[in-house]
Order: structure tokens, then sequence, then C-alpha cells
């Protein structure tokens, strides 16, 4: 009996040793910590403390990262640094000899920890770096020191594509501002840069666009299974590209069309070819639907959306959808297609289409998206087109992880987390390769996915694997070195609270 309260004691403290490891100022992250993984490191012996002692020293351009940096460090430490010691010091610094504007390096010895880059982007990409070599207790304020320790380090860092998207579809379901702006922190934490709105679909329009108000006003009502519906102000538009900029995300918008279209249909009845306005559409077919491409107030419509949305775009790319315009003739999709490239065109942007635009005469430059059809993406390369991989079967957010989660759809097979990592974006495709690609992006389409919680469940963790695909070299990936990696994200993603999916194919420590 005694011996046994004992043993139970000794249990006790173990655990709590155990449970309490991550969150003492003995717990230093390592390189193992860092998803996407950087180019290439150097480790040395000893650490870099930071304590109440600490000063931040950096570039004028470069105090947006090294604000959020200190930021950061007050939820572990519970203060700012404002220290003045020359001896322990945080070094935000412009480098011009640093290649990319995106790179960076970190230079952390006893006394000083040296941030470069070109300019912010690079320093914030870095910050990203240095928050996971931080304990995880962190991201929920629950580290209990006033003082924290870096292992030495240098490390050099840099992306292997500029173009690092996650799709988000709020026509199907709408997700308020903030619900976006949550999502924007998640992929600020994984270095993705763009994230494409899914404005428009046949069960809802999501923009205001003052020119055409019945868009909103009728048009944003419905959703699918009749969910709540919603749409962004343009000024709204506009605060949630200045969030994201913060973070160095850029947000590409999409107007669908002449598909995928019942939502404007439906709102104004001149734009059908019978002038009879349609239902609001609340199911989950596709193909149903086509603006009536042979009416001239057709390209009067897409000229004034589109000038109004290029007027509060930021970033350089439109997005026109493009996908399954089943009810359109072949002819008139050409037609329409290459109309609404050069209306994007004259309003200074660049228009960006889903692999089916291969069809219309695009010409060197057009970017087209691949999803599906692998001939279409072929004749893209071959046209010299640039290209976003998205291939369905892999990285389509929105296909279930296995049968028998509630969520998601299986139409392209199931993606587990090894499915959505363990394949090579220069080699999936035959003459799709090289610098014809500029990157890779995850949709996440929405018919299936209503909250916040869904979201995160279909996207976490796979999207991670993702980043570090768009990232990382690929020498340096491979599925069973990075499960592992993944497993010790555990506690960050639950300290985070993000509701993610445990796949059986990882041990989460
Ligand atoms: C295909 S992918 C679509 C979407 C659907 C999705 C469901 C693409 C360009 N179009 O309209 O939501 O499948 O997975």
């Amino acid at each position: 009996m005694r011996f046994s309260k004992t043993l139970f004691f000794i249990i006790l403290l173990i655990g709590f040793i155990s449970c309490s490891k991550k969150e003492s100022i003995e717990y230093k992250p390592t390189l193992l910590d860092v998803i996407p993984i950087p180019n290439s490191s150097m480790k040395a012996q000893g650490f870099f403390e930071v304590n109440n002692k600490t000063s931040l020293v950096f570039d004028d351009s470069l105090e947006n990262s090294a604000v959020f940096f200190n930021e950061y460090l007050s939820k572990g430490l519970g203060y700012e640094i404002l220290g003045n010691s020359e001896n322990n010091s945080i070094v935000f610094s412009i480098n011009p000899s640093i290649v990319g504007l995106e790179s960076y390096r970190i230079t952390i010895d006893k006394k000083r920890m040296l941030i470069e880059s070109r300019g912010d982007m690079g320093a914030f990409y870095a910050v990203q770096t240095l928050r996971q070599l931080l304990p995880p207790s962190f991201e929920n304020k629950t580290y209990t020191e006033n003082k924290v320790r870096f292992n030495l380090f240098k490390i050099e860092d840099s992306p292997r594509y500029e173009y690092r998207g996650f799709m988000l579809d709020v026509a199907r379901h709408f997700f308020t501002v903030d619900e976006v702006m949550h999502v924007i922190d998640m992929l600020a934490i994984y270095k993705i840069n763009k994230l494409h709105l899914h404005l428009t679909d046949d069960q809802g329009w999501r923009i205001e666009i003052k020119s055409w108000p019945n868009l909103t006003r009728h048009g944003s009502k419905s959703s699918v299974n009749n969910d709540k519906g919603g749409f962004y102000t343009q000024e709204e538009y506009i605060e949630i590209q200045n969030y994201a900029l913060k973070k160095h995300i850029t947000i590409i918008p999409e107007i669908d069309m002449p598909g995928h279209t019942n939502a404007s249909l439906s709102s104004y009845p001149e734009l059908n070819c019978d002038n009879k306005a349609t239902e609001p559409y609340t199911g989950i077919k596709v193909g149903f639907s086509s603006l009536c491409i042979k009416k001239k107030i057709t390209y009067k419509f897409v000229d004034d959306v589109i000038r109004e949305l290029s007027n509060i775009t930021l970033g350089v790319y439109i997005h026109i959808g493009g996908d399954e315009s089943r009810k359109t003739q072949e002819d008139e999709y050409i037609s329409f297609i290459n109309k609404t490239r050069d209306i994007v065109k004259s309003y200074g942007k660049e228009p960006i289409g889903w692999d089916e635009i291969v069809d219309a005469d695009i010409e060197k430059n057009a970017i087209v998206q691949f999803w599906g059809k692998v001939d279409n993406v072929k004749l893209a390369a071959k046209k010299g087109a640039k290209i976003i991989m998205s291939p369905s079967d892999k990285i389509y957010l929105d296909i279930k992880y296995n049968d028998s989660i509630k969520l998601g759809l299986t139409w392209a097979g199931l993606n587990d987390v090894e499915d959505a990592y363990s394949w090579e974006v220069d080699s999936l495709i035959e003459g799709v390769n090289g610098d014809n690609i500029i990157g890779i992006e995850s949709p996440l389409w929405t018919e299936t996915i209503v909250t916040i919680d869904d979201l995160e469940y279909m996207v976490f963790p796979r999207l991670i694997g993702v980043a570090e695909i768009g990232w990382s070299k690929k020498e340096n990936r491979n599925w069973k070195e990075y499960k592992e990696r993944l497993a010790r994200h555990k506690t960050r993603l639950d300290n985070l609270k993000i509701n993610y999916y445990k796949s059986k194919l990882v041990e989460w420590k």
C-alpha cells in the first residue's frame, strides 16, 4: 500500500515534469520544430537569452516585423523588450547583398541575434521561423518564466516558389471579416503569401459592386442549404487586404465567369438570354449556369465589376474563374474569356484563370491554375503560360482525409496527410516543370464546410505540408522526416486552439 502510494506520486511527478518541460527555460526548440524547413543551418554550442535587459534595434523600414516579434515575445515573457544592453541585443538589419525579397538570414550568437533581409518581407519570414524556435506555450500565454533562451544557430533561408497560396470559397458558405482575418493569421505562421478568395458562385455573391447593387441586395442572401449568407462591403474588403498586407499576404479576388454565375443571373434578369431571373440556388451541383454571352449588357456587367474590383484591389492579380462552364458554347466561351482577359488588363491587372481557359487564345505569360485536366496544363505549358499547381487529387482541402469523416467530398479520391505532402511539383505532369511553374495553391471549397471549426479541421494539418512544398527545397523534404516534424507541432497547434485532423499516419507527440 505504502509502496504503491509512493509510486503513484513518482509517476505524478514524472508526468508533471514532462508536461511542464515545454514551459521551462531549459526547453529550447530546435530546427526540427520549424516548418517549412529552412534551406540551410548551422548549430553551435550555447544559448542566447532574451530577458528584461535585451535591447531591440531595427532599421526604420523593418519596424513592422520588429514590432510583431516584440509583441509575440511579450505573450510569453509578460513584457515587451525595451532594454538597452549592448551585449544582449536583437538586431533587425537591412542587408542589400541578400538575394531575394523574401529571403532572410538569422545569426544567433551568445550576445546578439541578428536578422538580416532586404526589407520587411524577409524580416517577417525570419520572425515566423523564430516564433517556432520559441516554446509553444508562448502561443497561449502559458509560459511561466520571465526570460527565454534560443539555441545558437545560423539560418539562411529563401522560398522555392514566389506563389504559395491558399484559396477560400466564401461563396458556398460565407465567412465573416473576422474569420478571414483569423485565417490570415494562421497562413502567416507557415509563410503562405497568397489568399485567393472565391467571391462569387452559383450560391452567392460576396463583394459589394456599387453599380450593380442587386448582386449583394439579392445575390448575397443565399448559400448552400440556405445557411447564412453575407458579403463584404468595399470598405471591409480593403480592411481585409490591409490586414493581410502587414503579414505580406496578397488577397487575390475571384469573380467566377461565365459559368458558376447563378447568383448574378438570379439578381439581374437582363443577364439571362431569356430575360428571366433564375431562382437562388442552394444545392451543390456545378456546371448548370452561364452568363448570356451574346448580349452586350453582359460585357457592361463584366466591365463594371472588374473596374470596381480593380479600384479596390491592392495586388496585381484578378482571378476570372472560367471553370466548368458546361452550359456555355465552346466558341462563345473562347470569345468571352478573350474579352474578359482584355478587360482585366485594361484596368492594369493580371488575369488568372482555372485550367479550362487554355482553350482561349492565351498568350505567353498568361496565368493558368491547374486543378484537374492534365491535357489542359500540358497545353498551357506548351503555350508558355505560367502555371499555379492545385492538383485536386493531392491538395484539395475539401476532399475527405478518409471515408469515415463527415465533412468533405470524395470526387477526387481521398487525400490523407501523406497524399497532400508526398508529391513533387515539377515531376507530377510530364512537360510541366521548371520556370513554367510559379507556385502552388491549396483550395478549400466550402459546399460541406460551414463553421470555422469545420474549416480548420479540413485545412490542418494538410496545409502545413503544402506550405512546405511551396517554400522548402525539394532535397530537404521527405515524408518520413516530415511526419515526425509535424508530430512535434502538436502542442503548438493545440495551444493555438486550431481544430486539426489527428491523422493516424502521424504519431502525435
Ligand atoms: C470543382 S475546382 C470546382 C468547384 C467545386 C469543387 C468541389 C474548380 C475549379 N471547380 O466549383 O466546388 O470542384 O471540390
